[in-house]
């Protein structure tokens, strides 16, 4: 009888599967973990078109939170879209209810604002609760530049000041940091930093960086990777080793991805999906 790691993502319903709750979960099979869902919206939405959203109520999530908590031995813990304020404080309430009995339950915040078809997936006033309340209870930060900027209040940063970010980034919110680079302009790679609290010294960044896969238009990448990271971190994996594998992760699921001709689709005749299970990994 086998006892797998299991994993918990508080995380939206992505309808068309391929971020969000159902990325997560099957991100998680594909590394033999467990998953389990805590659903915080259910997204009506393909790649590239999201045409409505709405949110459980906090009592709901909190049901579910804490449901599953009594219920499985949690490994690591991952949030996704958390939609509302009164949904980001329930998961604070959780993941601070948590520290007491497991001190070092892994918890990976990627701090979903945006779609990748521009569209909202947290309401606004919930960032200054990423500041103050669940940047500082995550062991990792996922946040793409768009989201470091939100969360640090300053401009967009370049190329140049990827480092600078990360550092400024780990250093207010006591966390490490993966600082995802994908939508650098003119690029020809998809770059990502890691930077570890406490870690000053230029040698303990970790960079990773892969040719930008053309022509691999959809959603998810940033709920996939960070999914993947955590099942790695479940299983006892160094972040710096998680996420490594993370991003081969990602890179052999767009590298695989799936698509269709669909000749009316409503956005624009290919629909694009990430392909999760592109390799056995265990
Ligand atoms: O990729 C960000 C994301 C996260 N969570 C849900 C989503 C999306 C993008 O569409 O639907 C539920």
């Amino acid at each position: 009888m086998a006892s797998p790691p299991v994993c918990l993502t508080i995380a939206g319903s992505d309808c068309s599967s391929g971020a969000g709750a159902q990325a997560d979960l099957k991100t998680f099979s594909a590394f033999g973990i467990y998953g389990l869902t805590a659903i915080t919206a259910v997204v009506s939405e393909i790649p590239g078109l999201v045409t409505a959203w709405e949110s459980v109520s906090p009592d709901l999530l909190t049901s579910q939170l804490d449901t599953l908590k009594g219920g499985f031995p949690l490994a690591a813990i991952k949030t996704g879209m958390l939609a509302t304020p009164e949904l980001v404080a329930r998961v604070c309430q959780f993941l601070e209810g948590l520290r007491a009995p497991f001190p070092l339950l892994p918890v990976v915040v990627d701090p979903v604002m945006i779609a990748s078809s521009g569209d909202r997936l947290l309401v606004e006033e919930a960032v200054s609760l990423y500041r103050e309340r669940l940047l500082p209870l995550a062991t990792v930060a996922t946040p793409n530049l768009a989201e470091a900027a939100a969360l640090l209040e300053c401009p967009q940063p370049g190329r140049d000041e990827l480092v600078s970010t990360a550092r400024t980034f780990s250093r207010r919110f006591q966390c490490a940091v993966i600082l995802k680079g994908g939508h650098l302009p003119l690029s020809e790679d998809a770059t990502d930093l890691l930077h570890l609290p406490g870690e000053e010294e230029p040698d303990d960044l970790v960079w990773a960086s892969h040719p930008r896969i053309p022509c691999v238009d959809t959603h998810g990448t940033g709920c996939t990777f960070a999914a993947a990271l955590t099942a790695g971190l479940a299983r006892g994996s160094s972040v710096e080793d998680a996420f490594l594998a993370a991003k081969r992760y990602l890179t052999g699921a767009l590298e695989h991805s799936h698509r269709w001709q669909i000749p009316d689709s409503s956005v624009g005749g290919t629909i694009v999906a990430l392909n999760h299970f592109h390799s056995r990994l265990v």
